[in-house]
């Protein structure tokens, strides 16, 4: 490293741009500073994740994920885009409420920036939390242009560890774009006992709950046209044992900042030895903290998840799903001296354990009518369908972006959106520019509704209904399904502010 670089490299991470999975605290200096400044390049990018598998991929600044970005509440942000993709592209920065012409949405909140082109995005990063970037012109995030960004919150407990973790998948890109066709021959996986437990719980209850026994389907035995192949799965770029590990002392409070940066799966996540203590919804703080044995973390959901240590030793974090690839994605975390010991292993199925659910989290009770106690101004119930094997559309009421409902708001309206799934998948539906509440799951109210960006509406009859206030900037916020295969085969739509 030559002098310059040298001084880039202590100036940009000192003032919050990182890439180390452990996060060293904000030094004071760069807490100081009015602004963090940098330069944003994606390009092509050619990186070994498996020893046997090299994936040509595309990158911001020359790593998988991209660097962490790190802020303080209050602190301006001022990113340099350049693109080097050899396509458009542009950079949405998830989970914040921005300005709606710097939330990067190709055609509906900017042009697209060319290949060769820049664009500055410039504003004021919010809410406090964990929330992310990545690219939001299709398939750019599948090829790996996504990254972490921590608005840090000066209220937030203190942790004596803390660490980013971002799982992501790295597809076959042939299996990929046969899914945009509906004609992929991938199989669906899925974690050892997932559906068992809705059976033990529903025998619990004395019979089978019907809507259980539609989740349960048969989709898993076989390939329905829209499932991907991975190649490769992985913690922060790497795959067990060359992740990097997370070292700690007896003690220590730890806080993993889990962030699912897959293309289209959901990952079922846990820790041997420990349960985790989940405080935060997609980077917004729960009205209560929930412990559960494992995480389910879906496509751009986020959850902070702390532990204690209680005693010297060396434990895997490891994701649940059951082929051979997810035994790669894992971490070790271990004290001093225990890296060699061999690792506890977490539970490897989800028969019998509590993991992390809307229902649990957010405490399910009868539904109350209303759903939401005071006035709503506007209602949109939304079915979400499509996803026939060869037919390439995945639809909300029946159509596809751009001829989807929109839904049209004032500022100050109380909204209410409700979704039905008639799919036999589950969808990952995202609102930008908003944090929404989640009132609602599968006809149960929840007493403590989760502050988030992004929810899994469950499949097969399943619903969910989220409220929010519509006061962030006026614009055009897409709400879209964050499985990159049903995005791009248009299940999207919008909520426009009128001007009045
Ligand atoms: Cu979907």
């Amino acid at each position: 490293m030559n002098r310059r670089d040298l001084l880039k490299w202590m100036s940009t991470s000192a003032l919050g741009v990182m890439s180390a999975a452990v996060l060293p605290p904000m030094s004071a200096w760069a807490k100081d500073q009015d602004m963090l400044e940098m330069t944003l390049t994606a390009q092509p990018y050619t990186y070994t994740p498996l020893p046997n598998v090299t994936f040509s991929g595309l990158a911001y600044n020359g790593q998988i994920p991209g660097p962490v970005i790190r802020t303080r509440a209050g602190q301006r942000f001022r990113a340099r885009f350049l693109n080097r993709t050899g396509t458009d592209s542009t950079v949405h920065w998830h989970g914040m409420i921005i300005p709606n012409d710097m939330d990067g949405v190709p055609n509906v909140t900017q042009k697209p920036v060319p290949d060769g082109g820049a664009f500055i995005y410039d504003f004021m990063p919010a809410p406090t939390g964990f929330r992310w970037y990545h690219s939001h012109v299709s398939p750019q995030a599948a090829l790996g242009l996504f990254g972490a960004f921590i608005v840090d919150d000066p209220h937030d407990e203190k942790a004596d560890v803390e660490a980013v973790l971002v799982f992501h998948d790295v597809p076959n890109m042939q299996s990929f774009r046969a899914a945009v066709k509906g004609v992929s021959d991938a199989p669906m996986v899925e974690p050892p006992g997932l559906h068992g437990q809705m059976k033990m719980k529903s025998m619990n209850m004395g019979a089978m709950h019907p809507m259980d026994m539609k989740h349960m389907g048969q989709k898993h035995m076989m390939a329905m046209g829209d499932e991907v192949a991975y190649l490769a799965r992985c913690v922060n770029g790497a795959a067990y044992p060359r992740t990097r590990p997370i070292k700690v002392k007896v003690g220590d409070r730890v806080r993993l900042r889990i962030l699912n940066a897959s293309p289209t799966m959901t990952h079922y996540i846990a820790l041997g030895g420990h349960k985790l203590t989940v405080t935060h919804s997609d980077g917004n703080l729960m009205e209560r903290p929930v412990t559960v044995e494992a995480l389910r973390v879906g496509v751009a959901e986020r959850y902070d998840a702390w532990f204690e240590v209680a005693k010297e030793g060396a434990w895997l974090l490891e994701d649940l799903a059951g082929d051979q690839l997810s035994r790669g994605q894992a971490l070790l975390i271990h004290t001093a001296g225990m890296e060699k010991a061999p690792p506890i292993k977490p539970i490897q199925t989800l028969a019998g354990v509590e993991y992390f659910t809307y229902p649990l989290a957010g405490v399910a009770e009868p539904l109350r009518h209303p759903l939401v106690r005071e006035r709503i101004d506007v209602e949109a119930n939304f079915i979400l369908g499509g996803g026939k094997r060869g037919v390439p559309r995945w639809t909300i009421n029946g159509e596809v972006w751009p001829h989807t409902p929109k839904i049209r708001v004032r500022r100050g309206d109380r909204v209410l959106v409700r979704f039905k799934n008639h799919t036999d998948m589950s969808h990952p539906m995202h609102l930008h520019g908003h944090v929404f509440k989640l009132v609602e799951l599968d006809g149960k109210s929840l007493k403590y509704p989760l502050p988030k960006d992004t929810t899994l509406i469950p499949p097969n009859g399943g619903t969910g209904s989220w409220f929010f206030e519509a006061t962030s900037p006026p614009g055009r916020w897409v709400l879209h399904c964050h499985n990159e295969v049903h995005h791009a085969d248009g299940m999207m739509t919008e909520v426009d502010y009128l001007k009045s």
